[in-house]
């Protein structure tokens, strides 16, 4: 914000300006893990990744491939509530279609394990 200021003798101005810099945090990210199990259709997860994640059909059926090979696999990253919110709606769909599929949320540490391809959070994660 500009701001004068008489000098000593008061007969000129000094300008001076104030840059405020609010460095802000970045926020912290949490890993969505799809887990594997002997039972969920595979169709079915597809269809969950494209639904819940907004993946594409390749994308999902790749991810999901990964998994059932792995055990374990990163969905992606995400703010913890709409990591939240994503786990709850996969919970949500494989209970109605009884089945035993498991997404689980975990701090992001950026180590590159899991499978997330070592993602530091510098991009702010995916938005889907
Ligand atoms: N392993 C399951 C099967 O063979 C498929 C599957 C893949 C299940 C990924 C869960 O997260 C999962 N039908």
């Amino acid at each position: 914000m500009p701001h004068f200021e008489d000098d000593q003798q008061g007969d000129s101005k000094v300008l001076t300006k104030t840059k405020t810099r609010t460095k802000l945090a970045r926020p912290r990210l949490y890993k969505v893990l799809l887990h594997n199990d002997d039972f969920t259709p595979r169709e079915f997860v597809v269809v969950v990744l494209q639904h819940v994640f907004h993946m594409t059909e390749s994308d999902a059926s790749r991810l999901m491939l990964y998994v059932h090979k792995n055990g374990v696999g990163v969905v992606g990253l995400y703010p913890f509530s709409v990591a939240e919110t994503k786990v709850a709606e996969v919970g949500s769909l494989a209970q109605q279609a009884e089945v035993p599929l498991l997404c689980t949320i975990e701090p992001d540490t950026g180590d590159g394990k899991d499978g997330d391809g070592g993602d530091d959070g510098d991009d702010g994660g995916d938005v889907n």
